[in-house]
């Protein structure tokens, strides 16, 4: 039986709870009418595009500006990339790979990089960029003042609306990008008939022509451009068919003009001839006009309550609070240069269900997985090419989808990373002659595999192993045992590459991996390079890959013989070090506080606290010190990413209120952008992801067989409630606490299994049968 606690409200007066530069901004701006604990909310348009507000439906994405003489939604569509399939194994690679591996171990690093840029990256050096589609812009074609200006995102709805009056009358914008429908739909309205008038227009900077075809519809028609010496393979079409209520319509060649409409609606399809990596024959113009054609048939009122349907099954799995203010009156921007004040615990709330808006709507079955960006760029040339950066931001992208109960959303990265397996076995042989698989730091639409940009962060060959993880976590999320089979000859792909291509290095006789790199951070023995052997990174995900396949092989009752030769390699892989300083190694050698960049924003070494859970607190406690101490060597700030995980290492060491801190800074306008985009600087979504993740890991953790109840809660948060979390082993936990303690837990289980569930030092056994739910009760 489950007991609802009353929800905490803090309904203080507002002078008690906002601080003096709080309630200066509180004096100079306006207040938001609504408040509604899901909504991003402005009184101004968007000027800059991280100003504006991002939907989408896992495919076609769209950024709202919002403005009252100008509607501007920026487009996307996930396949729209550069280039075409192409290979770029370098076949020089293979010849050059002893050398290689004799001048690291002979400690002539610099050399070694050297001849790794000579002979061994990708041809081209780069991959290929994400690029946008274009604009829609309406054009409303006045400069009369606007008053009452509102323009929200309803996390709740996936609705972006603009609402304000002008010349007496009240305007209301409605734009949500639809999955049911596979279309984005614009609705504008008026508390006045014929009031609705603009001219709809579209702009793109890739080679593509506007057209208007019949009576209301607008085509965008074009080819993506070449790159890197990779020619341009896809065609694709956007068509707008804009609906209008009343009034007049009217087509130019390249404009549709709208005149003293009752209402429009306006319906944006998209689409590119991507099948696959290896298939560019899709027939975009056939696919748009099916789906304009489809939603024409129905009624605005239908549309919307299909997106509802469709958006609120996934989105209202997970309800968070952790206490409300009067600051939630404010401006979302507002309340971001606030954050560090401690007034808006409510803040956060909404800071961890916009990280799983964002899943929901850049990460869809049967689409691309989350670029550096999502699904949003503006941009030809976005930055590091809004491509799939796998030494971390990749992975951090999905650690809120399992806690965050939207395993859905993992369908697109488990198919890259399948797809990957297929690529990367060519670049096993051509780059290592190995069996298996691998890919480096770096992938793109297709899923090309080879080491990139320079050997200082692309010769890293660990990029599918950390992605297996991910999909690892997902099996142990869910114990879908259909997964674990779709899976499984990736994971196994996998650890043959590394069965071929591990060394022994010649101090120790370990098996290492050579040559490598501890992502991006410079080796300390050498000034210009960071390539290496056996960065404690690899042999941590080394580690855990053997251990997957090992129990894999186990559950699904095969391959007995490759589990034992694994666990035999297993058992001489260079073994995590604690150095002089206390501190958990980066590298072979005791280099750490030699270190060029002592506070560098990666943390690779410290993996195996988190995402990985090869040492905690309560099991390995001179582990958990010495991962302590690198974090404190490192300090709080970085990147937006590199803060994100930051929050959830801190988390798993129990220490809530440095996790808080940490949060702060991400939640703050040096981390994060009006809109609640992540700012790497620039726009990077991980941190968003990253941020969302840790605020679960304060909450909930369930690695190495333990359910543990609000590990790392801050001083900050003293009194809340968490619904619909989702917990290692097929559980979902529901949690409520009042003055800093557990008032009650509900865990349910979906197959039915004993749950060891700790609170503090108290670990209390709780035997479920499937579907099972039991409330817990907290001691007073
Ligand atoms: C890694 C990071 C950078 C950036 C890039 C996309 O290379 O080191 O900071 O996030 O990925």
């Amino acid at each position: 039986m489950t007991i609802k606690p009353a929800l905490p409200k803090f309904n203080l007066p507002l002078c008690a709870l906002l601080a003096p530069a709080v309630l200066l901004a509180w004096q100079t701006c306006q207040a938001v009418e609504t408040n509604s604990p899901l909504t991003l909310s402005y009184t101004n348009a968007a000027v800059k595009w991280t100003e504006a507000l991002p939907i989408g439906n896992g495919r076609l994405g769209a950024m709202v500006f919002g403005g009252g003489g100008r509607e501007h939604l920026q487009l996307n569509e996930g396949t729209l990339w550069a280039g075409g399939p192409y290979d770029p194994n370098n076949t020089n690679a293979l010849a050059a790979l002893p050398a290689v591996r004799q001048l690291v171990f002979a400690g002539q690093y610099d050399d070694a990089a050297k001849m790794i840029g000579d002979k061994m990256m990708a041809v081209p050096l780069r991959q290929l960029p994400y690029q946008t589609m274009g604009n829609l812009f309406l054009d409303i074609g006045t400069n009369a003042a606007l008053e009452n200006y509102r323009r929200n995102l309803d996390l709740d709805t996936a609705v972006v609306s603009v609402t304000y009056e002008m010349n007496g009358v009240h305007f209301q914008r409605e734009v949500f990008a639809s999955a049911a429908d596979q279309v984005i739909v614009v609705r504008l309205t008026a508390d006045q008939p014929g009031r609705i008038s603009f001219a709809a227009g579209m702009t793109t900077p890739q080679k593509a022509a506007v057209t208007t075809e019949g009576a209301n519809t607008l085509v965008l028609n074009g080819v993506n451009g070449d790159a890197r010496g990779i020619r341009g393979a896809l065609k694709f079409q956007a068509r707008v068919a804009v609906l209008a209520a009343g009034g007049e319509c009217e087509t130019s060649p390249d404009k549709i003009f709208v005149r003293n409409a009752d209402s429009a609606t306006l319906l944006i399809a998209a689409a590119t001839s991507f099948k696959n990596y290896h298939d560019v024959t899709g027939r975009p113009e056939a696919i748009v006009k099916k789906q304009i054609s489809a939603a024409r048939k129905k009624s605005y009122a239908a549309l919307h309550a299909a997106h509802l349907a469709d958006y609120q099954t996934l989105f209202r799995r997970v309800a968070l609070n952790l206490g409300e203010t009067d600051a939630m009156k404010l401006p979302t921007d507002v309340r971001l240069a606030h954050f560090a004040e401690g007034h808006d615990p409510q803040l956060a709330a909404l800071y961890f269900q916009f990280g799983r808006y964002l899943l929901i709507s850049c990460s869809r079955p049967g689409g691309q997985p989350a670029t550096l960006q999502g699904l949003w760029n503006d941009s030809l040339t976005p930055p590091w090419d809004s491509k799939y950066t796998i030494n971390i931001n990749t992975e951090m992208n999905y650690w809120p989808a399992e806690p965050g109960n939207l395993d859905e959303c993992v369908e697109p990265l488990t198919r890259m990373v399948l797809e990957l397996a297929e690529t990367g076995t060519r670049t096993a042989k051509v780059m290592y002659a190995a069996d298996g698989w691998v890919v480096h730091h770096n992938t793109d639409l297709w899923r090309a595999t080879a080491p990139i940009d320079a050997p200082y962060s692309g010769m890293w060959p660990m990029g599918g192993a950390w992605l297996l993880q991910n999909l690892w976590e997902h099996y142990l999320f869910t114990e879908d045992e259909n997964y674990l089979k779709k899976i499984y000859p990736a994971m196994k792909g996998a650890a043959r590459f590394y069965l071929d291509t591990l060394v022994e290095e010649p101090a120790h006789h370990w098996l290492v991996t050579c040559p490598s790199v501890s992502p991006e951070n410079r080796n300390p023995a050498s000034l210009k390079t960071s390539i290496c052997a056996g960065p404690t990174m690899d042999l941590e995900i080394l580690r855990d890959l053997f251990a997957n396949c090992i129990r894999a092989s186990e559950i699904l009752g095969t391959d007995a013989k490759f589990a034992a030769q694994l666990a035999a390699t297993r058992a001489r892989l260079a073994p995590l070090q604690i150095g002089s300083a206390g501190q958990l190694q980066e590298w072979l050698q005791d280099l750490d506080m030699q270190s060029h960049e002592l506070h560098h924003r990666h943390v690779s070494h410290l993996y195996g606290l988190y995402p990985s859970a090869q040492m905690d607190v309560n099991t390995t406690p001179e582990l958990a010190a010495a991962v302590k101490k690198s974090l404190e060597v490192r300090g709080d700030q970085a990147t937006g990413w590199g803060t994100a995980w930051r929050i959830n290492l801190w988390a798993r060491l129990h220490d809530g209120d440095h996790a808080f801190r940490i949060l702060q800074f991400l939640i703050s306008p040096k981390c994060t952008y009006p809109d609640l985009f992540d700012s790497c600087p620039p726009f990077q979504i991980d941190g968003n992801f990253g941020g969302a993740a840790g605020i679960a890991e304060m909450l909930l953790q369930s690695q190495n067989n333990e359910i543990q109840l609000l590990p790392a809660l801050p001083q900050a948060w003293p009194a809340g409630s968490v619904k619909g979390l989702r917990a290692r082993g097929g559980f979902e936990v529901d949690l409520a606490w009042q003055d800093g303690r557990l008032v009650s837990a509900t865990i349910h289980s979906v197959g039915g299994r004993l749950a060891q569930v700790r609170y503090g030092q108290t670990v209390t056994p709780v035997k479920l049968s499937p579907g099972e739910s039991k409330t817990i009760q907290g001691q007073p």
